[in-house]
């Protein structure tokens, strides 16, 4: 099920919105030394082809943008933790500025679930008298906040409020918190007092409880779909993100410096940065479209480029990762954003010469910007990540086709730009076919290889949060709840292990899988990379080749085990949409917007649902209530 979207003309913030939302909140963080923690979710057993390196070494831009948003406000003493470097973080012992801080903020993928939730646990150990706000944000929060909450009774834990959107969001609740905080309040009780007088329900893109008196959340209260950023050059600037990172250590505790400048190259060597967002296809097996209420945003050439030139300067960063969606997806807004970054000089020189970056596109918009390849090269862009999906265009239509594949791949190869494919398979795929149809999966990868691929990626379909066809997966049986006892859980879910299939030998997808990476990733291939490479740019295939083996010794190590036990059977489908067990309602007490079919609104926006004031804090007693929320 996607997410609905806003009335029309009413999906983005109004133009400069969001730079004086930052304006008002500056002039107010002085008054407030607030200290704040943002930690990003990360599961180890998620680490597997396709993306071994890049998880590790591309600190990932939603934190960054977070801290960013907070540090351009003046909040300066914010910190960034990535569980990818820090896996034994223990918020309950997390100290900033010598104290416990007022904000712990936790951004999640659905894949790092468990990782989320484990850190918000943790928090919520440290006495509530002192317990910072928890704030839960990021893609896993935008489609399932609910899973941010406790139902149960017994094991009661949560945020205190799951952020559905962007940077806007955020800042609009604190800029509300800040303005009714006294003197001596903790955040969390201001929030509470905000909470409970309704004030918070004007800020779309929030999701927070109404407790009993033990503090379990009784019912979910929805905000709403948020006001999108149209211009994303209303955005703080991306070098403040990096300022933050919390260094690499096998402690509990935070450093009492972030990551120094003169470091930052070595642990995140490639940048992701957020160009564009959106994209114009519509399938339906992806989010995409529906999140950003079919719009597509920008960022301008110019601004690109400066951000590009500052991040090498400040931290001598050169590769970049664009965090589209579909980057060439407007023919004109491409074309300026290429033409400034193939023509800005910097420093005396040319920005092109300094900058190598890679994105995703589609094989239907590289076929229609084919006279514009070498200015994408002339711009720096040296990799593209295409969704081929399947070339034969059996499972979704999005304009590939085998002849169009072919011919992308060959146009770009030709102008030193690496094409990456990304394929999906499926339960009517077979491994190999013969005939003129190249329908099996190694016919394509072979195929691919041939155009020119250096890389493969290859997943199984698998049911996306947010997509046309989620809640279909799970009523249709399609959707695995276990196999052989062993439960299917949220790290599974990255579409390397096959847990949704109709398929009567699901097995045989899962060594499908296996058997594409070994067919592509292989010692011959290696060796044959160093002596006819298929990149123009030096080393880079064989390079590839031994990355792509060493990621899959990796997907071997995780997912054999689940193919054995696909064969032994014993499979249990799921029958329902994975919906919120606690009520949801929007502000008015009907369905929310992010309540999947399922969820329970019997009794919902009854409880507490007549706002109280906003109270003035109990002055000395004010923190000893905290207990009672
Ligand atoms: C770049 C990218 C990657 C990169 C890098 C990820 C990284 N470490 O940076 C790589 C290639 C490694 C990658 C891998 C995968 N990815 Co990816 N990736 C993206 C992509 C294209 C851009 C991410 C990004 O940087 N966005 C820009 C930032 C600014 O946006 P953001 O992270 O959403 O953060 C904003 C909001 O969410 C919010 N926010 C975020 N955190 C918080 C926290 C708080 C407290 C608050 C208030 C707000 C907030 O504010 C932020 C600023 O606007 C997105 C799609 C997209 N356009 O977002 C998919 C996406 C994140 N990936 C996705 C998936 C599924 C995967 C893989 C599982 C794919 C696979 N099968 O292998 C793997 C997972 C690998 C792993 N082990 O973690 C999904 C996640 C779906 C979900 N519901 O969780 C996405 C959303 C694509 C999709 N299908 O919609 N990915
Ligand atoms: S082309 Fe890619 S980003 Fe666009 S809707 Fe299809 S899968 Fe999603």
């Amino acid at each position: 099920m996607e997410l609905p979207r806003r009335a029309r003309g009413d999906e983005l913030l109004r133009t400069n919105e969001l730079l004086g939302l930052r304006q008002r909140l500056r002039n107010i963080a002085r008054r407030h030394d607030l200290t704040s923690v943002i930690a990003y979710a990360f599961d180890h057993r998620t680490r597997m082809l396709p993306f071994i390196h890049a998880d590790m070494r591309m600190s990932p831009a939603g934190v960054r943008a977070i801290g960013a948003a907070m540090l351009d406000c003046g909040f300066n003493k914010t910190r960034i933790v990535l569980q990818q470097w820090n896996r034994h973080f223990r918020p309950s012992q997390m100290r900033l500025d010598g104290r416990i801080p007022d904000i712990f903020m936790v951004s999640s993928m659905q894949i790092h679930s468990a990782q989320c939730e484990a850190l918000i646990r943790d928090a919520c150990r440290i006495d509530p008298a002192h317990r910072p706000l928890i704030i839960a944000g990021g893609p896993k929060t935008i489609y399932e906040p609910w899973d941010v909450f406790s139902a149960d009774p017994l094991d009661p834990w949560g945020a205190d409020v799951a952020v559905t959107g962007e940077e806007y969001v955020l800042l609009s609740l604190l800029e509300i918190l800040l303005a009714i905080r006294a003197n001596d309040e903790s955040l969390r009780m201001t929030f509470i007092r905000a909470r409970n007088s309704g004030i918070l329900d004007n800020v779309p893109g929030l999701v927070y409880a109404r407790t009993n008196r033990e503090g379990m959340a009784e019912e979910l209260v929805d905000t709403g779909i948020q006001r999108l950023l149209g211009d994303l050059d209303e955005l703080p600037h991306s070098v403040l993100g990096y300022q933050l990172l919390e260094p690499p250590s096998r402690k509990a505790t935070l450093a009492s410096q972030a990551l120094p400048a003169s470091r930052i190259r070595k642990y995140s060597p490639i940048g992701s940065l957020v160009l564009t967002l959106g994209c114009k296809f519509s399938c339906p097996y992806c989010p995409i479209p529906a999140y950003n209420q079919r719009q597509y945003r920008v960022k301008s050439g110019q601004r690109i480029a400066a951000e590009m030139a500052q991040l090498g300067r400040e931290y001598g960063l050169h590769y970049f990762f664009g965090a589209d969606d579909n980057f060439f997806n407007d023919e004109q807004r491409t074309l300026d954003i290429l033409e400034t970054l193939a023509h800005t000089e910097i420093d005396g020189g040319p920005l092109r010469k300094r900058i190598r970056w890679g994105t995703e596109v589609t094989v239907h918009d590289t076929l229609q910007l084919r006279e514009h390849l070498p200015l994408a090269r002339q711009a720096g862009i040296r990799a593209l990540w295409i969704g081929v999906e399947d070339m034969t265009a059996t499972l979704i239509k999005k304009g590939q086709s085998v002849n169009k594949t072919t011919e992308a791949f060959h146009l770009l190869q030709k102008y030193g730009i690496n094409p990456m494919p990304m394929m999906m398979h499926h339960d009517t795929q077979p491994l190999i076919t013969r005939g003129p149809i190249p329908y099996g999966l190694l016919n394509q990868a072979r195929l691919l290889r041939k155009a020119g691929a250096i890389s493969l990626q290859v997943l199984m379909i698998t049911p996306a949060t947010g997509s046309k066809l989620y809640a279909d997966a799970f009523t249709s049986g399609l959707a695995y709840e276990s196999v052989a006892g062993k439960r299917v859980e949220p790290y599974m879910i990255d579409a390397n292990y096959v847990v949704a299939s109709k398929h009567k030998q699901p097995w045989k997808k899962q060594f499908n899988i296996m058997a594409a990476y070994l067919y592509f990733y292989n010692p011959l291939r290696f060796l044959l990379a160093l002596v006819r490479p298929k990149s123009k740019l030096y080393l880079a295939d064989a390079l590839t080749q031994l990355f792509g083996m060493w990621g899959l010794t990796q997907t071997i190590r995780w997912t054999l085990g689940w193919a054995l036990r696909l064969m032994r059977g014993n499979i249990r489908t799921k029958t329902a949409v994975p919906a919120s067990p606690i009520p949801m309602c929007n502000v008015d007490g009907a369905a929310a917007d992010h309540a999947l079919p399922g969820t329970p609104l019997a009794g919902c926006g009854q409880l507490n649902a007549k706002p109280s004031p906003v109270a003035a804090p109990a002055d000395g007693s004010a923190q000893n209530r905290l207990t009672a929320q």
